[in-house]
């Protein structure tokens, strides 16, 4: 147990340039509102907040800022400048909690801020590894993304891919002390990954657990081969990346990018308990939660409430 004075700090990171849907923005504001940090605090956990992009004006909709394309080479990317800022604010932020032996529970926003989170928890933890639990993978790279949003990135960002090909405002992940390894990366819930995406995973090893797996082998079988790849001395710490997208869109249907036959609830639910379970579970992100894509009140509520259920079984809520 790396957190054995329950402190936590919710990082609200109200970011939305990584796609081009309104609203995923409005996230956090939701999450906590729905009871969160109540919540956690029910848990015996000491809440604190973040927020790291207040009056830095990087949080607004992408109706409202001036849209970015940048085209050089095979290198194409959207809203890169904006990404940028966002991203290296919520890197600062989440690692000055991990310094501080605080358990990061960063609420989207867009997966962008996934490269700020790996990134930052890396800094304070050399060691540590990652489950991305998602439908997609987000480990596109400038020239193979098929829609230059930068939340199909952030995987590839934090193992500095291709970086001959970014940005300069994506500079600020060279001081970053750790880059994140192939073998300390496994993936749960994938079915839609792109074809560029699908070589970076073969060329590189990376252990990825489609929905295919879940089915043939079951959700806890799928978690116990996930983390002794990534973590064979039962060790390390382990950083969870949620995309509510990772669930069938049954349970989420307020988000971005929604894929059907996805994860039930409670396997959902599974692969936080059982990581908590080992005692390693040391930084969670929940992300893509977009209350304006829900057509309905029940539709926004299933939504934030998943969310803050893998909050609440990530901190101990059904470990009796
Ligand atoms: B999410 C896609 N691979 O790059 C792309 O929701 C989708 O953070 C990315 O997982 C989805 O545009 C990003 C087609
Ligand atoms: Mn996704
Ligand atoms: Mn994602
Ligand atoms: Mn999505």
């Amino acid at each position: 147990n790396f957190y054995p004075n329950k402190e936590v700090t919710i990082i609200s990171a109200p970011f939305s340039a990584g796609q081009r849907n309104g609203g995923v923005e409005k996230g956090p504001k939701y999450l906590l509102k729905h009871g969160l940090k109540e919540d956690l605090e029910a848990l015996g956990w000491k809440v604190s907040l973040e927020e790291p992009l207040k009056d830095s004006g990087l949080d607004l909709p992408p109706s409202e800022i001036s849209q970015e394309i940048f085209e050089a080479g095979n290198s194409r990317m959207r809203n890169p400048t904006i990404v940028g800022q966002a991203t290296e604010k919520i890197f600062e932020t989440v690692k000055s909690v991990a310094h501080k032996k605080v358990f990061p529970l960063t609420i989207g926003g867009d997966h962008a801020i996934g490269m700020s989170t790996l990134a930052g928890f890396l800094d304070a933890y050399p060691d540590a590894c990652v489950l991305w639990i998602d439908a997609h993978a987000d480990i596109n790279t400038p020239d193979t993304s098929p829609s230059g949003n930068l939340h199909g990135f952030p995987v590839s960002f934090a193992m500095g891919l291709k970086r001959d090909l970014w940005h300069k405002q994506f500079d600020w992940l060279d001081n970053a002390r750790t880059k994140l390894l192939a073998n300390r990366i496994a993936y749960i819930g994938l079915r839609d990954v792109d074809a560029g995406e699908k070589v970076i995973l073969r060329e590189l090893g990376i252990a990825a657990y489609s929905m295919y797996h879940v089915d043939k082998y079951g959700i806890a079988k799928v978690v116990e081969m996930a983390l002794s790849k990534i973590n064979p001395s039962g060790k390390s710490p382990v950083h969870i990346s949620y995309d509510v997208d990772a669930l069938d869109p049954l349970f989420t249907p307020a988000t971005g990018t929604p894929v059907r036959g996805g994860l039930t609830f409670r396997e959902g639910m599974y692969i936080v308990e059982a990581v908590a379970e080992t005692g390693n579970l040391a930084a969670l992100d929940i992300v893509e939660c977009n209350p304006d894509l829900a057509i309905s009140n029940v539709h926004e509520f299933d939504t934030i409430a998943a969310g803050c259920a893998i909050a609440k079984s990530a901190l101990g809520e059904t470990l009796v």
